[in-house]
């Protein structure tokens, strides 16, 4: 069987983080899977065979780790995600918990006070004039109600993006991004920790919620706190680059935004379109369970296959004009959520906060405009922005 082609190319490099575009259109076009030496592993960046390896759990795992560490050779720099490091029957337990935390039932509640502080933060933005969109409102809407949600105490919440930030960069290999994330680690790590456990947490949020299913026997009361440490982990640095990339879409295609604020019921569509174009987390891996073929390539076992999501979402052999941000797409099969047993179990909240905010935008906003250059912040995993200067006029 043929080898996979090889391309040099570090996709934990600064500069790809710069403009990942024409990397991505190379590894589309060496091949279905990519070898790539400078790291030894592979890579698939078409939306089919990304899309494939996602759904199968059997033989692409996830419990060796979605990061470039292997587990069944290195100890994690943290005890294993009890979802995302985790394969089926295992896995299924876990998420059943968490499904049912983060069903529509339980988040419909929190509509109300999701467009309440949408309205506050977009008002606030408008004040102001010309605004930093990141700390303005990507940051500050969703810091406003997903640790309210939660349940978490008010004190020591700037801990929350340092730790998603440093879980994020550790999922890399080991650079400097991830070696400064980890020397900083302790006190955010220590702060998270203590969170998650049920007396730390309001009786009526969604950390309850997930200690309440350890009174039904469902899991013990010790998953119960790691199951709490996957929400603050993966639902609060994701949402804040998603609103930062649908932010930044609607302030570079001016035509978008027309159309938002003409129906802001397209409010959805645009946090959709977003994702899809900009996909918050870039890549993770998968770690193969016996050799297999793909595309007449054959990989041994375990080998680590790393995931292009923003490669696929981009992907000319799935999307028509895929780098146009475009409201009328039929978004339906971007993989930025994942896909399969493993798709992102906050989805539903997070396109409740994407939506809130764009519907407030849309309601109060004449025109966006870029004041500035945008400027990325760098990290292994996620695709996000430190800053986005814009211009907004009220409507
Ligand atoms: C967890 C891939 C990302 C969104 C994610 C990160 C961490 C966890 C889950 C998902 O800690 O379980």
């Amino acid at each position: 069987m043929d080898q996979a082609p090889a391309l040099d190319i570090d996709p934990f490099a600064a500069s790809f983080f710069d403009d990942p575009f024409p990397a991505h259109a190379a590894l589309r076009d060496a091949g279905a899977v990519v070898f790539l030496p400078r790291h030894g592993f592979y890579a698939a960046a078409r939306w089919q065979e990304v899309h494939a390896m996602l759904n199968d759990w059997q033989g692409f795992c996830s419990s060796r780790g979605v990061g470039v560490s292997d587990f069944a050779r290195e100890k994690p720099w943290r005890p294993p995600s009890l979802v995302l490091e985790a394969d089926p029957p295992a896995h299924t337990r876990a998420r059943t918990v968490l499904d049912r935390a983060l069903a529509p039932a339980a988040l419909r509640p929190l509509r109300a006070a999701l467009a309440e502080a949408a309205a506050e933060c977009v008002e606030a933005a408008l004040a102001a004039g010309e605004c930093d969109a990141i700390p303005a409102l990507a940051e500050a809407f969703p810091l406003a109600v997903f640790p309210d949600a939660m349940g978490l105490t008010r004190e020591g919440r700037e801990h929350l993006l340092p730790y998603g930030s440093l879980a994020f960069n550790a999922f890399g290999p080991d650079n400097e991004l991830r070696r400064a994330a980890l020397a900083e680690a302790a006190p955010h790590v220590a702060w998270v920790g203590a969170q998650c456990r049920r007396e730390n947490l309001a009786p009526d949020g969604i950390g309850a919620a997930i200690h309440a299913a350890a009174d039904r026997g469902e899991i013990t009361a010790e998953e119960a706190v790691l199951l709490v440490r996957s929400l603050l982990t993966a639902g609060l640095d994701t949402t804040v680059s998603a609103i930062g990339a649908a932010l930044h879409c609607l302030a570079t295609f001016p035509h978008a935004f027309a159309q938002l604020r003409a129906d802001p019921t397209l409010a959805r569509a645009a946090f959709e379109e977003a994702l899809r174009l900009e996909s918050p987390v870039q890549t993770f891996f998968r770690t193969t369970t016996r050799p297999i073929e793909v595309d007449g390539t054959t990989l041994g076992e375990g080998d680590k296959v790393l995931l292009f999501l923003c490669a696929a979402n981009r992907d000319p052999r799935r999307w028509d004009r895929p780098d146009e941000y475009d409201l009328s797409r039929r978004t339906a099969g971007h993989v930025a959520f994942g896909s399969g047993v493993h798709m992102c179990v906050g989805q539903l909240l997070s396109r409740l906060e994407g939506e809130a905010l764009l519907t407030a935008l849309a309601r109060r906003v004449a025109a966006i405009e870029p004041a500035g250059p945008p400027v990325r912040r760098h990290n292994n995993t996620l695709r996000a922005l430190a800053h986005l200067p814009l211009h907004l006029r009220a409507a």
